[in-house]
């Protein structure tokens, strides 16, 4: 029998191989994200440091180097380098002692809600706000239940959640707060950085990052104790030779990803600054393109530009699923980042609050959502082929 909760049986599936095999031989393929390196020659002489000194891993120098320069450049006073945010969520959640559940957004990467289900935890999906594409407040407000423990709530695209709400409710009810900052790289309001607030916050390193050192991540942390806390969890527990205390796990960051960290940040800004100019880029061309909606510049914040993601509305006289096909027959591969929602997935559909008519707003921007080309070296000639191929025929 059919799986009601299955993605459509796609069309789509089968109709990507038909458009890749029509369109590979073509053009030279262009991917949502292509990561941001220095010269190979500026990492050279870190190689040869590392090389030199046989240390490799476990909390090195460049380890220490890193971490230290990471938080001055960011802002904050706490935090703990770990090997990706996956096991950096895992860790916040382990180190905040916590049983029950954890309510969290559908709308994210997968990562956020298995971190929650591998510390022993239950997600509890609640809606997204239209515009923000964050946890809606009010939803969120309702959902607190005696066994709410703790939220998790995601900065989407590294927009930022509506910080002053969720905190009210975590003070009100005594909850936990950890957010999955795994997109919010160098975003700031008014008052700094957005990875000051709630309890912890877990940015992510990975490839496809705005900051990327391979595979990485951090955990920043309101307090010194916390962070000398994730500092043991992320080895093991490991508190000398003859010492272990908790169950941690091997979440440390290794020696080459520090050093590429290190040198990752005197490029970081050159980085924001040219995704800057090709998010202004995409506006201009979208600008009054029917059915492509793009998203509200956010106005509380210094965005990180991480990602360009619109929405297909029917006003496009086609639909969301037809133009990621008509993007990959031209080479081009944009990604609807987040479908189908984690609460659709099989391991998560059966808990009450993954009903799909507890998730509308998820669910209909799921099924609209496409991610396009996002990454510094994008060029303008390149924005102009998808901005032609996305209007419509
Ligand atoms: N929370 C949130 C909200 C997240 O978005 C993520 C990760 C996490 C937590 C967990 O963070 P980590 O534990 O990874 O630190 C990718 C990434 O693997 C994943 O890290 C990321 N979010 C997610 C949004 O995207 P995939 O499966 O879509 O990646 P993949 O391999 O299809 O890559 C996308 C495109 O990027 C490729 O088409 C080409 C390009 N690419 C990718 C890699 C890995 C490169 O050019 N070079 C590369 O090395 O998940």
């Amino acid at each position: 029998m059919t799986d009601p909760r299955a993605p459509p049986p796609s069309p789509t599936y089968s109709a990507i191989g038909a458009a890749e095999s029509r369109g590979a031989e073509h053009v030279d393929p262009l991917y949502v994200t292509s990561p941001a390196l220095p010269a190979l020659d500026e990492l050279l002489p870190f190689l040869e440091e590392i090389w030199r000194s046989r240390t490799l891993t476990n909390d090195g120098p460049f380890h220490e180097k890193f971490e230290s320069a990471l938080s001055h450049y960011l802002g904050v006073e706490h935090l703990a380098l770990v090997s990706n945010a996956t096991l950096g969520l895992l860790l916040a959640l382990q180190q905040s002692g916590i049983r029950g559940q954890v309510i969290t957004t559908p709308f994210s990467f997968v990562g956020t809600s298995h971190a929650i289900r591998l510390a022993g935890l239950e997600p509890v999906f609640v809606d997204i706000d239209p515009v923000s594409l964050n946890l809606d407040p009010a939803k969120l407000k309702a959902a607190v239940t005696a066994e709410t423990a703790a939220i998790m709530p995601v900065h989407c695209f590294g927009r930022r959640c509506d910080v002053a709400t969720i905190e009210d409710v975590a003070r009100q009810h005594g909850l936990n707060v950890i957010y999955d900052a795994a997109h919010a790289f160098g975003v700031r309001d008014a008052e700094g950085s957005i990875l000051r607030h709630g309890d912890m916050s877990v940015l992510s390193f990975h490839a496809t990052k705005v900051f990327n050192t391979f595979e990485g991540g951090a955990v920043v942390c309101k307090t010194r104790e916390s962070k000398l806390d994730i500092d043991r969890l992320r080895n093991f527990g490991i508190i000398d030779e003859v010492t272990v205390k908790g169950v941690g796990l091997n979440a440390k960051m290794n020696e080459f990803s520090a050093a590429l960290g290190l040198i990752q940040l005197r490029h970081v800004d050159d980085y924001i600054a040219r995704r800057r100019k090709i998010t202004e880029r995409y506006y201009r061309l979208l600008d009054g393109m029917p059915g492509v909606q793009c998203l509200d510049p956010s106005t509380e914040c210094h965005p990180n530009y991480y990602s360009f993601p619109v929405l297909i509305n029917p006003e496009s006289g086609t639909t969301r699923d037809a133009l990621y096909i008509r993007l990959r027959e031209h080479g081009i591969h944009a990604r609807r980042y987040f479908y189908p929602l984690i609460s659709d997935l099989p391991m998560y559909r059966s808990y009450p609050s993954a009903a799909q008519d507890n998730l509308p707003i998820a669910q209909s921007i799921a099924d609209r959502v496409l991610c396009l080309p996002m990454f510094p070296a994008l060029q303008a000639e390149q924005q102009r082929r998808i901005a032609d191929i996305l209007s419509p025929r």
